[in-house]
């Protein structure tokens, strides 16, 4: 029997499962060596947390780490249904709070490294959390796709520590009794960047999709789907730090002005930026998670479908 100690919480509706023991020792490498260790010799690991049956597709694992430079908390590895994510908000949200849950860390700011960087929160005296993240940036403003089915989509491409393809003129009606059709459009513009070889810098995919829309409570109003056929409950913290980049590109934000991004379902992240020399944004983000499960994941020698239900 292998045993998995998790801490389950959600950031605004969006969960994470906080892997705080069991899995295999990953050595002492950067964050990006070690995930590449867990991505090539021990998905299984990530399967068993995240896939059904003890997962669902909408669950982010978060896999706590020993950081590499003591002066900081920790590091983070974050996963999905489908693989590997760089940075993750909502996820770092969740680590920060059940952190706190478990008595490891107080009110003040503690750094956490992750695959795309080092991020710097901080958890505040009510409970929330602040993440000043990685360099956000727009790479292609306004490119146009062809999206079989939808014709020409335009939209920005942009970093916020995964890649986003953000459209604001897409037709939707972006509200959560739309879902099925927010889905089918959304999959239809990831599959036709693929397929057309649009990528981020380095070659990297931009496998989540933002579509943006006015909102009663906030700024805007945001559906993302993330890689994995899942959309995201929260307002996506690096989706909204790609948002917030493609905001000051534009002349539409300005550094240190608050920007408040609602998700699908009505939670919100309030957001703001610093600019570096180089043009980038510092995006800091603020949330709040709540925890929902302290529990053992047990995996069971005979289980058929102990190391997860992959289809
Ligand atoms: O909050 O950055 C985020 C995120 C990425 C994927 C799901 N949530």
């Amino acid at each position: 029997m292998q045993r998995i100690h998790v801490i389950d919480s959600h950031t605004g509706g969006e969960p994470t499962r906080l892997v705080i023991d069991g899995f295999p020792d990953l050595g002492t490498g950067t964050m990006a060596e070690r995930r590449a260790l867990l991505a090539e010799r021990h998905d299984a690991w990530r399967a068993a947390t995240v896939l059904e049956p003890r997962g669902s597709d909408v669950v982010v694992g978060a896999l706590l780490c020993a950081p590499q430079d003591p002066a900081n908390a920790a590091g983070a590895i974050f996963f999905n249904n489908s693989g590997y994510l760089g940075m993750c908000g909502h996820g770092t949200i969740g680590l920060i709070a059940s952190l706190a849950y478990l008595g490891r860390i107080t009110p003040g700011k503690h750094r956490i490294e992750t695959p795309v960087g080092t991020v710097t929160t901080t958890l505040h005296t009510d409970g929330s959390v602040s993440v000043r993240n990685v360099p956000a940036y727009r790479l292609h403003h306004q490119l146009a796709v062809d999206v079989p089915g939808h014709g020409r989509v335009v939209g920005d491409v942009a970093w916020g520590g995964n890649w986003f393809f953000l459209i604001s003129d897409h037709g939707q009606r972006v509200a959560s009794d739309n879902l099925e059709a927010l889905m089918a459009y959304s999959c239809a513009v990831q599959q036709a960047l693929k397929d057309q070889g649009i990528r981020g810098d380095n070659g990297g995919e931009i496998d989540h999709i933002e579509l943006f829309a006015d909102d009663d409570q906030a700024d805007s109003r945001n559906y993302v789907l993330c890689p994995g056929k899942a959309y995201d409950r929260s307002p996506c913290g690096t989706g909204t730090s790609a948002k917030v980049a493609c905001l000051a590109a534009d002349g539409k934000l300005a550094p240190g002005a608050l920007w408040r991004q609602a998700s699908i379902i009505g939670s919100q992240f309030e957001a703001s930026y610093t600019l570096q020399d180089d043009g980038k944004v510092i995006p800091t983000l603020r949330g709040r998670a709540h925890m929902s499960a302290d529990a053992t994941l047990l995996i069971e020698d005979k289980d058929p479908f102990g190391w997860g239900i992959r289809l």
